[in-house]
C-alpha cells in the first residue's frame, strides 16, 4: 500500500491538507533565509565552475525544502549522514558559507585539506558526516550510528539522505533491514527528484512509490510533498519523536524535482524534456514558502529584499576570502594520514621533496577536472 502525500501549504501558498507545525516566527524566517542562501550559493558556485575557478559542483536547485525542512526538525546532538545535494543542512546547522567555499576551492583553509572533490563537505562539530561519492554508503553508516546511540542509551537520532537512484544500492537494503530489525533510531530520507543522472524514476524501481518500500523492512513509510518545507518538517519531527520514544526507524519519501543538471558535468537537455521543468518551476519550494509567509504576515517585501542582500553579501565575501587563500602546501599530503607520522610517510615525503627540487614533478595544477 502506498501512503497518501502529506502537504501543509497548497501550491498557491494557501493552507492545505495538514496543519502547519508550531514554529516561532524567528525560526520560520531562519529556515527561509537558509533556503535562499542555498539557492544563491548554487547559482554562484555553478558560475564559478563555468569560469574554471572551481572544478566541479552539484546543484541542489529545487530541493531546498526537501533537505532544509527535514534538518530543521532535528537537534544539535542528532547526527547527519547527507548526500551531495544537501548543502543547506550544513548552513542551517551554523556552518559559515565561507567554509563550504574553502572546500569547493580545495584551498589551504579547507577543513578536508583539498583532498576531497568539491561539495564533499564534512563538519564534525555540526555532526555533518562526510559526503561519500559512492552512492548509498551513508545509509548503512547512519543505521550503524543510530544503533550505537541506542546501545549507549543516548536520546539522539541519526538521519540520512539519499536519492531515488540510491534505493537500488546494496546499502539501502542493508541499512533499512538492520534498522528495522533492531529498531535503531534512524530516519531515512529518500529525496525522490525523478532522476538518477539520466535514468528516470520508471527505470529505477517497479514499486509504486519509494515510501512503499518501508513495508518490507517493518517500518512506517511516509510520502511527503518535498517542495513543501513545512510538510517535510512535520513528517521528520514525527519520525524523530517516534525514534526517540524507542519505536525505531521511519522511511520518508520527499517528492521533489531536480531542477538543474545532475552536476556541473551533466547536460540534461540530452535526455530530459524541458517542458517538465517548466511545470516544476511553478512548484518552486522557495516561492511557495515565501507566499505562505507573506499570507501569514510574517514576511514583508522589504524584509525579503534585505534577506537576499545579506545572503548575496555573505556569498561575495566568502568567494573573495576563498580566492585569497591559495592551495594547501604539498607537505600537508603527509599529515593526518595516521594518528602518528610513520617511517614510510617520512620516506615518501623525502622522496617527493627531492623530486620537487630536481624539477621532476611540478608544484602547479594541471589539466581538466576529470568528471
Ligand atoms: C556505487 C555507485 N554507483 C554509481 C555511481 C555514479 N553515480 C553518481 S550519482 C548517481 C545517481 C544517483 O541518483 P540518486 O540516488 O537519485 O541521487 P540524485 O543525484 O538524483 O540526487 C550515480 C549512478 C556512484 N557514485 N556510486
Ligand atoms: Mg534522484
Amino acid at each position: 500500500m502506498s501512503p497518501e502525500m502529506v502537504s501543509v501549504m497548497a501550491e498557491s501558498g494557501a493552507a492545505a491538507s495538514h496543519k502547519p507545525p508550531e514554529l516561532s516566527k524567528e525560526r520560520l524566517l531562519e529556515i527561509y533565509r537558509v533556503m535562499v542562501l542555498t539557492r544563491l550559493l548554487d547559482d554562484r558556485a555553478m558560475k564559478l565552475q563555468r569560469q574554471g575557478r572551481i572544478g566541479f559542483y552539484v546543484p541542489a536547485l529545487g530541493q531546498e525544502a526537501s533537505h532544509i525542512g527535514s534538518a530543521a526538525a532535528l537537534g544539535a546532538d542528532d547526527w547527519f549522514f547527507p548526500s551531495y545535494r544537501d548543502p543547506g543542512i550544513a548552513l542551517l546547522r551554523g556552518v559559515p558559507v565561507v567554509s563550504l567555499m574553502h572546500q569547493c576551492y580545495g584551498n589551504a583553509a579547507d577543513n578536508t585539506r583539498g583532498r576531497q572533490m568539491p561539495v564533499h563537505y564534512s563538519f564534525k562539530k555540526q555532526h555533518f558526516v562526510s559526503i561519500s561519492s559512492p552512492i548509498g554508503t551513508q545509509i548503512a553508516q547512519a543505521a550503524g550510528a543510530a544503533m550505537a546511540m541506542k546501545i549507549r542509551k543516548e536520546p539522539h537520532v541519526a538521519i540520512t539522505y539519499f536519492g531515488d537512484g540510491s534505493t537500488s544500492s546494496n546499502d539501502f537494503h542493508t541499512g533499512l533491514n538492520f534498522a528495522g530489525v533492531f529498531a535503531a533510531p534512524c530516519i531515512f530520507v529518500c529525496e525522490n527528484n525523478g532522476w538518477a543522472i539520466s535514468v528516470p524514476l520508471e527505470g529505477q524501481t517497479a514499486s509504486a512509490t519509494m515510501a512503499a518500500k518501508a513495508e518490507a523492512y517493518g517500518m512506517p513509510g511516509v510520502r511527503v510533498d518535498g517542495n513543501d518545507v513545512l510538510a517535510v518538517y512535520a513528517a521528520t519531527k514525527q519520525a524523530a519523536d517516534r525514534a526517540r520514544a524507542g519505536h525505531g526507524p521511519t522511511l520518508i519519501e520527499t517528492v521533489t524535482f531536480r531542477m538543474g543538471g545532475h552536476s556541473s558535468s551533466d547536460d540534461p537537455s540530452r535526455y530530459r524534456d524541458p517542458k517538465v521543468c517548466e511545470v516544476w518551476k511553478t512548484r518552486d519550494p522557495i516561492d511557495r514558502f515565501k507566499a505562505w509567509l507573506e499570507q501569514k504576515k510574517l514576511l514583508t517585501a522589504a524584509q525579503e529584499t534585505e534577506i537576499r542582500a545579506r545572503c548575496d553579501a555573505e556569498l561575495q565575501a566568502a568567494i573573495d576570502a576563498a580566492e585569497k587563500v591559495g592551495p594547501p602546501a604539498v607537505s600537508t599530503m603527509f599529515e593526518d594520514v595516521y594518528a602518528g607520522r610513520t617511517a614510510q610517510l617520512d620516506e615518501q615525503w623525502a622522496e617527493l621533496k627531492d623530486a620537487l627540487q630536481r624539477g621532476v614533478v611540478s608544484k602547479g595544477h594541471h589539466g581538466e577536472f576529470p568528471l
